[in-house]
């Protein structure tokens, strides 16, 4: 197969042209829409409700067994832009996972590495390497890059969360790997806490002296849980009399992003209020936890309610105003573009974001 062929009025030209594409060469001036004034984003703004994607998720729970497909039962939001793939935005992974009761999503590692956020229910426990996460309303799991992880729902409900995974970045740096996880059961005598809160969720600023190595590239504390956040949450807006907070989730003792590719964050906004409007490079998911209001990404207004998830593609406007006081959870690839340099942002109105 030859590369693209460009055609030009001047037979020596044209035939320069010819020459050019049998040696899988391409003319830059005639190449458009590579070195843009700002960035070509090709996702759009897009909001999957959350009322459907639980309605669509309990279907595919009575029709999928949960060994299909990589073993899990997933619905990944496809952002509309971006020609079928299965991407929220064009860096950034989002489906909902559903497991029934009784069911075990079995174990697996990869090199994407993997969050999960929970809307509703609890009694799912993760398994990440052994160590067993409970998943909760509210809570924040990480499945960091190629940490073994199985999922499984002792209770008789259903439950349902969701994952946003860094698969697009990793698969355009042509780094993916998968393996199947060791075939044994797994010892599910499950302990009340995992043993990396033991370690190192004691409480603010506590940090173990002569703990377990710290992993190199993530935070060594896996699970976030709801009672600390709400509590951040709440002091912070005591703290500015304002009505709007803002959590970043960090590895505890090196104080960084929880994960090199996904930065984790939490707001809130007081009922009634608004948040300011501004962009960044890099995309972004969010989903609603609690409350009920209106988001407005780019030229988009959705309302919004507890289990919607936004897709906010890079550099691309969004605030939050609030008619239920709000709490929104949101992941963003900021600290691969902060790293590489290229992370750049810009208020539209208000400095509140
Ligand atoms: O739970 O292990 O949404 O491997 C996509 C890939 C979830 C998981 C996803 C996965 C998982
Ligand atoms: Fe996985």
């Amino acid at each position: 197969m030859t590369t693209t062929l460009f055609h030009a009025e001047d037979p020596e030209l044209d035939v320069l042209y010819r020459q050019l594409s049998a040696g899988d060469l391409q003319p830059l001036w005639e190449l458009k829409g590579l070195l843009t004034p700002e960035p070509a984003v090709r996702g759009v703004p897009h909001r999957w409700s959350g009322k459907e994607l639980r309605e669509l998720g309990t279907r595919a729970g009575d029709l999928v067994p949960v060994d299909r497909g990589g073993d899990r039962r997933v619905l990944a939001c496809a952002n509309p832009g971006l020609g079928g793939a299965p991407y929220a935005v064009s860096t950034l992974w989002a489906a909902i996972q559903f497991l029934n009761g009784r069911e075990v999503a079995p174990a697996h590692r990869h090199t994407p590495a993997a969050l999960r956020f929970v809307i509703e229910g609890s009694g799912v426990f993760t398994l990440v390497d052994g160590d067993p996460l409970h998943m909760a309303a509210g809570d924040l799991i990480l499945t960091p890059s190629w940490t073994f992880h199985e999922h499984h729902n002792p209770a008789d409900e259903p439950m349902i969360w969701m994952d946003v995974l860094d698969l697009p970045v990793v698969a355009a740096l042509d780094a993916v790997f998968f393996e199947e996880g060791p075939s044994e059961a797994a010892d599910t005598s499950v302990a009340a806490r995992s043993a990396s809160e033991r370690w190192y969720g004691a409480g603010p600023g506590l940090a173990p002296v002569d703990g377990p190595a710290l992993p190199a590239h993530r935070s060594p504390l896996l699970a976030y849980r709801w009672a600390d956040t709400d509590r951040a949450l709440t002091a912070q807006l005591v703290a500015t009399g304002g009505a709007h907070a803002r959590i970043r989730y960090t590895d505890p003792v090196r104080g960084g992003d929880v994960m090199p590719t996904m930065r984790c964050e939490i707001e809130r906004v007081r009922a009634g209020s608004r948040t300011g409007t501004a962009r960044q490079t890099g995309g972004r998911v969010a989903t609603v936890l609690h409350g009920t209001g209106r988001m407005r990404v780019g030229g988009e207004t959705y309302p919004v309610e507890p289990g919607d998830i936004l897709a906010i593609p890079s550099w691309t406007p969004w605030s939050v105003e609030a008619e239920q006081e709000v709490d929104l959870f949101s992941t963003s690839d900021a600290p691969v573009l902060e790293a590489l340099g290229l992370f750049r942002t810009s208020e539209v109105d208000g400095a509140d974001r």
